[in-house]
């Protein structure tokens, strides 16, 4: 299955941080889908729930230094 979730993130200022959580993202076991945008702030995570939780996007975008909050 897949759930779509819009996460907020503070603390990036250059394109290498977004890439650098965008990439975090992409690497986790169950996402079928991560862009990051610096301009906004904001991820977009297509996931398996099944595979991968909310709670754990969460952490491994704090793990890249960096708040997470979901949005919706
Ligand atoms: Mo850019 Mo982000 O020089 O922590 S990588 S500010």
């Amino acid at each position: 299955s897949t759930q779509i979730c819009r996460i907020h993130i503070n603390g990036m200022t250059c394109t290498s941080c977004s890439s650098t959580v965008e990439k975090a993202l992409q690497a986790i076991q169950g996402v079928q889908r991560a862009q990051v945008a610096l301009a906004t702030e904001e991820a977009q995570v297509q996931y398996d729930p099944n595979i991968v939780s909310y709670n754990q996007l969460q952490e491994v975008i704090e793990d890249t230094g960096f708040e997470a909050i979901l949005i919706s």
